[in-house]
């Protein structure tokens, strides 16, 4: 198996390199594609260092902050060559100890969902008002559309690779929130099947699906940092960057 995170990275170089960390340390083959909208604290210089000492690290550069929606589209078209596509922020707001969780899920469903909705509502620093927005605007969303899954404004998923090349992506028209309702929709409309995993490992489901045993023993990594990089089955090529 082989997967790539896209992390969308605007003024994030606080955080960048804490996240690259967990994701590596996951022990899994994952790529990890940072798009950065020329953040003024210098973010992508940050995300070049970590790409130059880790060889499954990618960067992709844009000149200006074209939002977040524009972003993940951008990382879509990069990342799907890849079986199974990540998406989640570069906040540490996402916990990358669900990943496997989420991968198990996308063995037989064409949308996971880190949700933030099982087990009670887990977000860490939210207003109460933002809570009650998020939940209403789920809530409304569910309602209007037919889908059964709770958290479909979360931007922690993983997305089967199939489901990617079948979204149209000129019809989304959102950039923020909608605009991941709008994604999750049209893979529920043209028969995809979407589940929710808890966002957080604390309560792992311990539904069946593939082992996921076999797919750690990270390396030295090429490139020499020392870090441990997780092997690729695949080389991901050149990116295009801007
Ligand atoms: N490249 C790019 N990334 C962005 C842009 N806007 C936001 N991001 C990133 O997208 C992710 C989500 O943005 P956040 O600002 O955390 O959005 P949020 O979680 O709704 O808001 P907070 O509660 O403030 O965290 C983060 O990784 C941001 O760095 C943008 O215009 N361009
Ligand atoms: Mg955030």
């Amino acid at each position: 198996m082989l997967a790539i995170v896209v992390v969308p990275t605007y003024n994030e170089r606080d955080n960048i390199v804490e996240l690259t960390e967990r994701l590596l340390a996951l022990g899994l083959p994952l790529d990890v594609l940072y798009i950065d909208d020329g953040s003024p604290d210098g973010t992508g210089k940050v995300a070049d260092d970590l790409a130059q000492s880790c060889s499954s690290v990618f960067v992709i550069h844009r000149e200006g902050k074209l939002g977040y929606g524009s972003t993940v589209i951008e990382g879509f078209r990069v990342a799907r060559r890849y079986p199974w596509v990540l998406q989640m922020d570069a906040d540490l707001s996402h916990d990358p100890a669900a990943i496997p969780a989420l991968l198990r899920a996308a063995s037989d469903h064409e949308l996971v969902l880190g949700s933030r909705y099982i087990g009670g509502v887990r977000v860490i620093d939210w207003e109460i008002g933002r809570v009650l927005l998020s939940w209403m605007a789920n809530g409304y969303a569910r309602t209007f559309t037919g889908m059964t899954v709770r958290d479909l404004t979360s931007g922690f998923r993983c997305y089967r690779r199939s489901a990617l090349e079948a979204l149209d992506l000129a019809q989304l028209k959102a950039n923020g929130y909608g605009f991941l309702i709008e994604i999750a929709y049209q893979i529920w409309r043209s028969g995809g099947r979407l589940i929710e995993v808890p966002s957080s490992p604390v309560e792992l489901s311990s539904r069946g699906g593939p082992s996921l045993q076999g797919m750690s023993g990270g390396r030295q990594d090429e490139r020499g940092s020392g870090t441990a990089c997780p092997r690729l089955s695949v080389p991901i090529g050149p990116l295009p960057s801007r």
